[in-house]
């Protein structure tokens, strides 16, 4: 019998990132051990999580992040995690967070080291108080400064030069799901023992689409081309499957669903909104990571002008309007975004 049909076998999560490690030619065993870090990140995140409603560390901390939106006290103590738990290892040169408005550097004690990890420490926070799922997100790069304390350009970089991303959806179960290039696989949490599990290996963007996701309140802020396409995907002129609307507020679980089952999210930009001309979701923490995954599973990421991952960003925060999901329901929005 194959030794992972065996009874009870089971296939950690760590084991399965270092049977991988032989795909990097130049593997030193960093991206291993800076994969188990967020894996361990994602423990310590989830136990803080399922215990929200219980602790004080639900609601608001009365204080606003970079992009003025109230911070919940989660986000700041999943944000302190990730920190903590990779400064100090020499694995990397700097690190990018939403909940920080400038970069955040290695503390000149620690040694520096060759990768760079942005992060949006939790994202979709807001849903929180309603127990919504929320997720943690993250993309790792190579630096491409020198030596010594990271740079901004070392963030900058496009998604298309990412080593590995993915993210953590604090659901009904957690599940981390991440690709290193070479396909995605997701890892189930389990509580009793505490070790993320093998769940699915190799996943796939179904071919034929269930859901579409967008918050249709906005869409009188949408360019005339938007809302065609808004149209179109629900009218007799798409071909294709019945579509059903799922939106929940949160980019992880909706993006999760959707590769999972097939379907398309988009958070368009609004004209004449003073924040939203570019859409609200960040390019380098939430949409890069989010569309390597996609393209990883056979999936496509578009601005609505071209590729997510081809985008030179210029700020750490900047946003991007996006459409990402099944292929056929991406391209079809190509063209029609005005920016
Ligand atoms: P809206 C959560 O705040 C978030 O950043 C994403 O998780 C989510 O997809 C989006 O914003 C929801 O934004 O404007 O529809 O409430």
């Amino acid at each position: 019998m194959a030794q992972q049909n065996m009874p009870g076998y089971v296939t950690t999560i760590e084991r399965f990132i270092l049977e991988r490690q032989g795909l990097h030619p130049e593997a030193t065993g960093d991206l291993t051990t800076l994969l188990y870090d967020i894996a361990l990140a994602g423990k310590l995140i989830q136990a803080h999580t399922s215990q929200a409603g219980l602790t004080e560390v639900i609601g608001v901390t009365g204080t606003t992040n970079v992009h003025g939106e109230a911070v919940q006290k989660l986000d700041l103590l999943a944000d302190q995690i990730i920190i903590n738990l990779t400064d100090h290892t020499g694995r990397l040169a700097v690190l990018g967070s939403e909940e920080s408005e400038e970069i955040i550097p290695i503390p000149d004690k620690y040694p520096t080291g060759k990768y760079v990890l942005l992060y949006d420490p939790l994202d979709g926070s807001s849903n929180i108080d309603h127990n919504v799922s929320v997720g943690t997100i993250f993309a790792i790069y190579r630096r491409v400064s020198e030596e010594g304390p990271g740079t901004l350009e070392d963030c900058l970089q496009k998604g298309r030069n990412i080593v590995a991303a993915g993210y953590i959806l604090f659901g009904t179960s957690t599940i981390l799901v991440y690709s290193d290039g070479h396909g995605v696989s997701s890892f189930t949490l389990d509580p009793q023992i505490g070790e993320f599990l093998l769940s699915k290996s190799n996943i796939r963007v179904p071919d034929k689409p269930k859901y579409y996701s967008a918050n249709l309140g906005y869409q009188r802020r949408w360019s005339e081309g938007v809302q065609r396409y808004n149209d179109w995907l629900t009218s007799k002129e798409n071909d294709g499957p019945n579509l059903s609307l799922r939106y929940t507020g949160s980019l992880v679980a909706d993006f999760h669903r959707n590769m999972l089952s097939g379907g398309i999210f988009y958070y368009p930009g609004e004209m004449g909104h003073p924040k939203k001309t570019q859409g609200k979701l960040r390019l380098l923490y939430e949409l890069n990571p989010l569309a390597f995954l996609s393209e990883q599973a056979g999936g496509t990421a578009s601005t609505g002008r071209g590729p997510i991952l081809d985008v030179q960003p210029t700020e750490l925060h900047q946003r991007c309007p996006v459409f990402i999901g099944n292929t056929r329901l991406v391209k079809q929005a190509v063209g029609i975004s005005p920016t």
